[in-house]
């Protein structure tokens, strides 16, 4: 595929110099080490682990946090488009960047002490240390704060005991993120951040079987019984849902960008096959209802690019809202399941296999659309911002 831009409105004028570099950079690597691959990976059901270190050395693992910590220090815009480039190729490739820089390293660096970023940052940054996010449980997954995982104090020590669910990196991961209620289960104030490495006593993780989406992800259940970690690894500045919420806030802010990039994937892919795809003597593409199809992939692509670049320029201003994120994902991520699904029909019957990337890109957006907030509870939360009535219960 030619990764030529898809830039109606000419918003390379509205990038700098440093945030289309970084694009130009991230959009090269994943067409010469990610596509000629990711298909393969796809179909074996694996997630492409040689490719890590090479995340990590290019800046792409927590890259809009401090270079101080071993990170690349970007802008909010330059990381958007980092997660706009990956999911271009992938949507489990981004997750695992989602996941690493979003709900590992950002809650060490808000939550965490001192000597916890400066233990885990680094590691994280390079990709030497894999790490996950253990949020959702079998029963709680649109209402975490139901969590049942508890975490009790036992001198200098806590006890871990509970179960996660849907855990992306987590069967890969060295460490994990567990958020655990300390005080009574009614009580989601009592939630708490811990850093769990994975290879303490008691903490087992088993992919999740099954999958028809996210083929090349790594989805694992966690279990976790009388797993102990010592003072040290609860996350000090964690207090209550807000803290596990405010890192969704983070990784939903990536994936409005990325799935701008699996959209502007499967129109390319259908730009290019209408053009070439003879049938009744005429390319498909010179058929109206090919063109159609075309218009409106293109223009959903074009509203949702200015909405992502000016929710990063309102978050580099420190001026945006969690619901003006959950606006964002809702809408790009809804946009690019549209959007692969039309470009699968275009492509008739070769649009269901693996050479090509929309029926990839389609089945992998449905994972997209229900995580971090599947569309409805964004629709929730829209509602509530709007009206202020909650209507979660
Ligand atoms: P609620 O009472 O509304 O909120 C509790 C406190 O949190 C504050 N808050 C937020 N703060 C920062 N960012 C946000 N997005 C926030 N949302 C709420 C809120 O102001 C309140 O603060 P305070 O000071 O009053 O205590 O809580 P609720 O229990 O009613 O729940 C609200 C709801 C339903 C919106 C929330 O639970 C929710 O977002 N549910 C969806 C769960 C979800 O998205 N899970 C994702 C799991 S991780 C994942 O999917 C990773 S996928 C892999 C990848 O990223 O690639
Ligand atoms: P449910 O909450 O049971 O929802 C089922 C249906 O009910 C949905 O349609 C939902 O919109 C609807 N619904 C729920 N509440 C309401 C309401 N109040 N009003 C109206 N409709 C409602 N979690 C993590 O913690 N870490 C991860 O790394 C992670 N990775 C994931 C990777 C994959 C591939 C997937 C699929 C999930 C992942 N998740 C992860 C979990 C994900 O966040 C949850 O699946 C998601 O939050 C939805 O929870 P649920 O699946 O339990 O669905």
């Amino acid at each position: 595929m030619s990764f030529e831009g898809v830039d109606y409105y000419e918003m390379d004028g509205l990038l700098g110099d440093e945030e289309r570099a970084v694009r130009d950079m991230v959009r090269d690597w994943v067409e010469s080490e990610l596509l000629p691959v990711i298909a393969h990976h796809y179909v074996e059901h694996t997630f492409p682990t040689q490719l890590i270190p090479q995340m990590g050395e290019l800046g792409f693992l927590g890259a809009n946090l401090p270079e101080e910590y071993g990170c690349a220090g970007l802008n909010n815009v330059a990381y958007g488009l980092i997660m706009q480039e990956l999911e271009r190729g992938d949507s489990g490739i981004r997750s695992f960047c989602s996941v690493q820089g979003a709900l590992v390293m950002y809650p060490i660096f808000e939550f965490g002490s001192e000597e916890q970023r400066r233990e885990w940052l680094p590691r994280l940054a390079t990709g030497e240390a894999i790490g996950c996010f253990g949020l959702t449980e079998p029963d709680f997954g649109s209402n975490p704060g139901g969590m049942l995982t508890r975490a009790v104090r036992d001198g200098d020590e806590w006890v871990l005991n509970g179960s996660k669910m849907w855990i992306t990196n987590g069967s890969m991961a060295d460490v994990a993120i567990i958020w655990a209620k300390t005080g009574e289960l009614d009580d989601a104030t009592s939630i708490r951040g811990f850093i769990v490495e994975t290879d303490r006593d008691g903490f087992t993780a088993k992919d999740q079987v099954g999958k028809l989406s996210l083929l090349a992800s790594d989805t694992s259940e966690l279990v976790l019984q009388d797993v102990r970690v010592p003072d040290s690894h609860l996350m000090p500045n964690s207090g209550g849902l807000k803290s596990p919420l405010k890192c969704l806030t983070q990784a939903r802010y990536g994936i409005a960008w990325g799935a701008i990039g699996a959209a502007m994937a499967c129109y390319q892919e259908a730009v290019e096959y209408a053009k070439n795809r003879v049938q009744f003597d005429k390319p498909i593409a010179a058929y109206q209802i090919q063109q159609v199809r075309l218009a409106e992939m293109l223009t959903e692509i074009t509203k949702a690019q200015l909405l992502a670049l000016q929710l990063g320029r309102l978050k580099d201003a420190g001026r945006y809202t969690p619901q003006q994120v959950s606006l964002a994902k809702r809408n790009n991520v809804n946009m690019a399941c549209e959007c692969a699904r039309e470009a699968r029909r275009l492509l008739g019957g070769n649009g269901i296999l693996v050479e090509y990337s929309a029926m990839r890109h389609m089945a992998n957006l449905e994972s997209v659309y229900t995580y971090e907030g599947t569309h409805d509870i964004h629709s929730l939360i829209l509602g509530q911002d709007i009206t202020g009535y909650p209507a979660f219960s």
